[in-house]
């Protein structure tokens, strides 16, 4: 039942494009009505009708330690009662800034924005500032945020400058972002040979996340920190999914590839509006005001949301078993998935990361995540939604595990998927 959110959609849709402050939050792909939520604590979402559902969403990653952790919410709330935001420095700032430098030792020096995005549009500016160079590599089916630059599709072939991929994006913008494919080596190389010295860097979400869970084949990693350093580009792993939650130091921890910037989101916030973007002394030294590379933000390390930021992530500093409790829970669901499906469902799942494809197809690039019957997804979705299951409502995002999910939520959800996928794929 979904009368009060039906009904507060109609309303949204007044003042809000679309009534939603986010495009996935409309439930397009799957067509149904957006469950507008009242709270969720633990594992738990409830929305405005009441329904009490599984989340697996989790606010799309922010949401590692559960909803409305009781010391995340204790320490956000003492901030607030001393002032929202000063516009100055504080003490949790330096605070935050040391906790992320050592958990994740190649973010020497770091910036907090307040989203994202942000963090990616400033990293991109801070990489072809240090190198003198404008040209940036990216990969067909990875998202890092709504930054002009960024939202391309590949242009006819591989070696061709990118087109914009939303109205809005003069040609212009876009001309110095080019496509590789997620996985294929050569597609890089090919970018490199016919525009070695214009790279200034190469950006990838070490594992992606954003066309479905896809994980770099072995090897494909270290192949970018290779060519980066041999043509002098720097290479950005974009972890604001992957940031502290492959592992305690992130995906670059998790696979053992040092990127010259990374960038943070979701988890460095706790579930409050932050972004990082940080790396080692020399480059980040580009920045404003120390540099000539200019970036701002009114409420870039708000203390509320620093207070967030450092009490997540000081929880996961103090029980580092989390990440094996996560996979193990996430590892229950994917091999749940694979034996009621039989190969014609594929999951790929990495720590408490993970995708269902509906292909009878391996899922290791953009293509093959495009292969998927997105129509039996969005049945799928229907169906475990209806049973008290809530999932990303399109195939090309992915199902976040929190600390907060029990074993008996994990066997009630596979209880649900062998109902719902037996029926969907018989
Ligand atoms: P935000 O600006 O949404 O905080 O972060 C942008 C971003 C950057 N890099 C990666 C790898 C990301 O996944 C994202 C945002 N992720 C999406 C979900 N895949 C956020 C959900 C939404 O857009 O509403």
């Amino acid at each position: 039942m979904d009368t009060r959110s039906k009904e507060l959609f109609e309303e949204a849709k007044r003042h809000i494009p679309g009534g939603v402050n986010s495009p996935v939050r409309a439930f397009g792909a799957v067509g149904r009505t957006p469950r507008f939520i009242a709270s969720a604590h633990g594992s738990r979402i409830v929305d405005v009708d009441g329904n009490e559902m599984i989340d697996y969403v989790c606010s799309w990653g922010p949401g590692i330690l559960g909803h409305a952790h009781p010391r995340v919410i204790e320490k956000v709330t003492e901030a607030c009662r001393a002032g929202l935001t000063f516009g100055a420095p504080t003490e949790r700032e330096v605070r935050l800034a040391q906790l992320i430098a050592k958990l994740v030792p190649s973010m020497e020096v770091s910036r907090l924005v307040s989203s994202g995005t942000e963090a990616v549009m400033s990293a991109v500016r801070v990489a072809r500032g240090f190198t003198g160079r404008d040209k940036i590599v990216k990969f067909k089916g990875c998202y890092h945020g709504h930054s002009d630059g960024l939202l391309v599709k590949a242009g006819s072939g591989a070696l061709t400058s990118s087109v914009p991929d939303s109205a809005g994006v003069p040609a212009d913008y876009t001309k110095n972002t080019l496509v590789a494919l997620y996985n294929d080596c050569s597609s890089v190389e090919a970018l490199f040979e016919a525009n070695g010295k214009d790279i200034a860097a190469v950006i990838v979400e070490p594992v992606a996340a954003n066309m479905g869970v896809v994980p770099p084949a072995p090897g494909f990693l270290e192949f970018l920190r290779e060519i980066t350093e041999r043509n002098e580009a720097l290479l950005i792993f974009d972890e604001v999914i992957t940031g502290f939650r492959l592992a305690l130091g992130g995906a670059q921890e998790y696979y053992h590839v040092t990127p010259d910037i990374t960038t943070l989101g979701k988890i460095v916030g706790g579930g409050m509006p932050i972004g990082a973007y940080g790396g080692r002394r020399e480059i980040m030294d580009m920045v404003s005001p120390v540099g000539p590379v200019y970036q701002a933000g009114t409420l870039s390390g708000n203390p509320a949301a620093a207070a967030a930021g450092l009490e997540t992530l000081r929880i996961l500093k103090e029980d580092p078993e989390i990440y094996g409790r996560l996979e193990r829970k996430a590892k229950i669901i994917a091999d749940t998935v694979r034996s009621v499906s039989g190969g014609t469902a594929q999951v790929n799942q990495v720590g408490s990361l993970l995708s269902i494809f509906f292909t009878d197809r391996e899922v290791r690039d953009y293509e093959s995540a495009l292969s998927s019957d997105t129509a039996r997804y969005s049945r799928y979705f229907g169906r475990v939604l209806d049973q008290g299951i809530y999932v990303a409502p399109s195939q090309f995002e992915a199902m976040f595990v929190s600390d907060a999910h029990t074993d008996e939520d994990i066997e009630v959800t596979c209880r649900v998927l062998r109902n719902c996928l037996s029926h969907l794929l018989s």
